[in-house]
C-alpha cells in the first residue's frame, strides 16, 4: 500500500497537501474493499451523554473572533465537497448547476412532529445571525468564515424530539445526475453524518444559509449546510437533504470509511494526532496571503472553543472517543 511511504516520513514534515492527497487515495483503496469499513468500529458502544451543559449566556460570550478573515475568493474555491471530485477547486467548478431551489427537508425519527419541509418555512422565524467560525480541516488547513445562519438548537425544537432522541442524524443530497463525484463509489453516498443531541442543541452549533453576507454558493453546502466549529470539518456536513433524531449513534460516512481515523466526535483536538500526521499545527488560510504561503499556527483543543464545549465532555477519555 503507498500509504506506507507517507507514514515513514516525520509527521511534522507532512504538508496538508500531501495529507489530502493521501486521504484521497485512502478513498480509492477502500472502495475496493466494502468489509474494511466494517471493522473496528470504536462507536459501538457509546457514552452515556454528560449531564452538564453549557448555559446560552456562557456560550454567547465567546462568538465571534477577532481573527483576520479568510478571503471570499478562497472560501469558495478551495473547498472539500467530494459529491463534486476530490481535488481542492473541483466543487467551486462543477457545484454550479447544483439546483439549489426548490430544496425541502425530510425530518424523521424520535419527534412528535415530522415532516417533509421546505427551506423557507424551516427557518421562517428564526433570526438570521452572523457567526465568525474558525473552520479546523482534519487535513491540517484552516479558515476563518463569516457565516450567516440560524442556530441549529432552534430549528430542531420546533420537530419535539421525544426523550428517546439521543443523537442527530444528517443527510446530503445524492444526486447522480447533479454531482458527477458520485460515480466513484468512494464514500458510501449519500455523505451522512450525525451529532450527539446535546451538540445539536448547543447555540454553537449554525445551520448556515450564507456567508459574507451573500446566499452560500453551491461549494459550500448551498442551500443549508451545519457548521460545527469545534469539530473537525468534515462533520460540518453540506447541501442537507434529511434529519434524522435517532436514539443509538447513527453510522457516518467518513467514520464507515476508515473509522480507526475519523471517530464519531471528531473534536478538534491537538494532543490526539491522526493516525498518519500529525494534528498539532495548522495552515491557516486567511487575510490578502495566497493560501500557497499561509503560514502554521497552534491548532487549540476544540479549536478554540474549549470554553463553551469541554464541559459537554467531561468525563469522557477524549483519546478514546475521538
Ligand atoms: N456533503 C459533504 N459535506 C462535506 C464534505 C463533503 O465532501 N461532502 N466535506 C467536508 C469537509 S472534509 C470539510 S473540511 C468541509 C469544507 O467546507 P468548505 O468547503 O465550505 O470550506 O465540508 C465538509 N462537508
Ligand atoms: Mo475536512
Amino acid at each position: 500500500m503507498r500509504l506506507r511511504n507517507l507514514s515513514r516520513i516525520p509527521a511534522s514534515e507532512i504538508t496538508d497537501e500531501a495529507v489530502y492527497r493521501d486521504r484521497r487515495r485512502l478513498l480509492g483503496m477502500l472502495a475496493a474493499t466494502p468489509l474494511l469499513g466494517l471493522s473496528g468500529c470504536a462507536e459501538a458502544e457509546p457514552p452515556p451523554p454528560p449531564k452538564t451543559r453549557v448555559s446560552v449566556a456562557q456560550a454567547r460570550a465567546g462568538f465571534g473572533t477577532d481573527e483576520e478573515l479568510t478571503r471570499y475568493e478562497d472560501i469558495t474555491s478551495y473547498n472539500n465537497f467530494y459529491e463534486f471530485g476530490t481535488n481542492k477547486d473541483d466543487p467551486s467548478r462543477a457545484a454550479k448547476t447544483l439546483r439549489t431551489s426548490p430544496w425541502s427537508v425530510v425530518v424523521d425519527g424520535e419527534c412528535a412532529k415530522p415532516g417533509t419541509i421546505g427551506l423557507e418555512d424551516l427557518l421562517r422565524g428564526i433570526a438570521a445571525e452572523e457567526r465568525v467560525y474558525r473552520l479546523r480541516c482534519v487535513e491540517g488547513w484552516s479558515m476563518v468564515i463569516p457565516w450567516t445562519g440560524v442556530p441549529l438548537g432552534e430549528v430542531l425544537k420546533r420537530f419535539e424530539p421525544t426523550s428517546k432522541a439521543k443523537y442527530v442524524a444528517f443527510t446530503t443530497l445524492a444526486d447522480p445526475k447533479q454531482m458527477p463525484g458520485l460515480r466513484y463509489r468512494s464514500i458510501d453516498w449519500p455523505y451522512r453524518e450525525g451529532l450527539r443531541i446535546d451538540e445539536a442543541m448547543h447555540p454553537l452549533t449554525l445551520l448556515a444559509t450564507g456567508l459574507y453576507g451573500k446566499a452560500l454558493p453551491q461549494q459550500n453546502g448551498a442551500p443549508l449546510r451545519l457548521v460545527v466549529p469545534w469539530k473537525y470539518g468534515f462533520k460540518s456536513i453540506k447541501s442537507i437533504v434529511a434529519i434524522r433524531f435517532t436514539e443509538r449513534m447513527p453510522k457516518t460516512a467518513w467514520n464507515e470509511l476508515q473509522p480507526s481515523e475519523y471517530g464519531f466526535f471528531s473534536n478538534v483536538n491537538p494532543a490526539v494526532d491522526h493516525p498518519r500526521w500529525s494534528q498539532k499545527t495548522e495552515r491557516r488560510i486567511a487575510g490578502t496571503k495566497s493560501k500557497l504561503f499561509a503560514g502554521r499556527i497552534p491548532t487549540l483543543p476544540f479549536n478554540g472553543y474549549a470554553d463553551q464545549v469541554a464541559s459537554l465532555y467531561a468525563g469522557m477519555d477524549l483519546r478514546k472517543w475521538y
